[in-house]
C-alpha cells in the first residue's frame, strides 16, 4: 500500500517512523511519503493561505497550491505504482462523515491513499471541485465531534488505524478479531498473571476463577456476557434496539 501526507507540518507526522507503522514502513509492506505543501507555493512568502472571500474570521487554504500537490504527487504515485493506479483522497473535516473500524478495514484494502491536511478555517471549496472533474475518489472523514487545529493528528490516527490492518502488519491476525468494535461490542476484560495478586495497598485481587478453569466453552460465555455488559454500560448505542 502506497500513503501520501500533504500537509503544511511535515514534521507532526514523524511519529509514524515509530513502532509498527515504522516497522511495515522497513518491511515494504507500506509506502508512505509525506509532502511539504508549501514546496508548491511560488512566492516569498510561501503563502498558502488568505482571507475569506465575503468575509468572516480565519483564513482559508487558497487553491493553486493544492492543485499543483495534487498534480505532482499523482504523477510520482503512477510513476511507482503504474498509469492505472487511482487514489482515494482523504481530508480529515470535523464536517466529513465518521472514520469507525469498518472505514479502516475497506481503506486497508487499498493500493493508494493520498490524505490532504487542511489548517486554518478549511481549504478553498474549488479544490474539492477541481478534483471530482480530474476523476479523483474523494472522502471526507470525521474522528468524531471535536475540533482539531487541523488534519495531521487525524491522519496519525487513521494511518494507524487502518495499517494495522494490512495483512502482515499485525503479526498474530486473531488479535484483530477479537478487539474492540471489531465485532461491534467493546472487547472483554483481560488478566494475566499473577493469578492471585497483592495490590500494592495490600488488597488481595484475584482473577476471575473461570479463566482458571480450562473450559473453553464457559470462558467463551463469560467474554460474550463482560462484553455485552461493558457495551451496554459504556456505549449502549452500539447496541441494537431492544
Ligand atoms: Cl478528521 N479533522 C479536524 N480538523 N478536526 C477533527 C477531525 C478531523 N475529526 C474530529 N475533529
Amino acid at each position: 500500500m502506497r500513503i501520501d501526507v500533504i500537509t503544511i507540518f511535515p514534521d507532526y507526522l514523524a511519529p509514524l517512523e515509530l513502532s509498527l507503522i515504522g516497522r511495515a514502513r522497513r518491511e515494504g509492506l507500506v509506502e508512505l511519503v509525506v509532502h511539504d505543501l508549501r514546496v508548491w507555493t511560488h512566492d516569498r512568502h510561501r503563502t498558502v493561505d488568505d482571507s475569506p472571500l465575503g468575509g468572516g474570521a480565519g483564513m482559508v487554504m487558497k487553491p493553486e497550491p493544492w492543485a499543483e500537490a495534487f498534480e505532482a504527487v499523482r504523477t510520482a504515485g503512477r510513476e511507482q505504482l503504474g498509469e492505472h493506479a487511482q487514489p482515494l483522497v482523504v481530508f480529515p473535516n470535523p464536517a466529513g462523515t465518521p472514520f469507525v473500524q469498518d472505514t479502516a478495514a475497506q481503506w486497508s484494502q487499498r493500493e493508494w491513499i493520498i490524505f490532504a491536511c487542511g489548517r486554518y478555517e478549511g481549504i478553498d471549496e474549488r479544490v474539492y471541485e477541481h478534483l471530482a472533474d480530474q476523476g479523483y475518489e474523494l472522502a471526507l472523514t470525521s474522528l468524531g465531534d471535536y475540533v482539531l487545529n487541523g488534519g495531521e493528528v487525524a491522519v496519525l490516527a487513521i494511518t494507524e488505524a487502518v495499517v494495522r490492518l494490512v495483512p502482515g502488519v499485525v503479526g498474530n491476525a486473531e488479535s484483530l478479531v477479537e478487539e474492540s468494535h471489531s465485532q461491534g461490542l467493546l472487547e472483554y476484560p483481560l488478566y494475566t498473571r499473577p493469578a492471585s495478586w497483592t495490590a500494592p495497598d495490600g488488597a488481595l485481587r484475584e482473577a476471575p476463577p473461570v479463566l482458571l478453569s480450562g473450559d473453553h466453552a464457559r470462558i467463551a460465555a463469560w467474554r460474550r456476557d463482560q462484553a455485552m455488559e461493558r457495551t451496554a454500560r459504556r456505549r449502549p448505542d452500539l447496541l441494537p434496539d431492544p
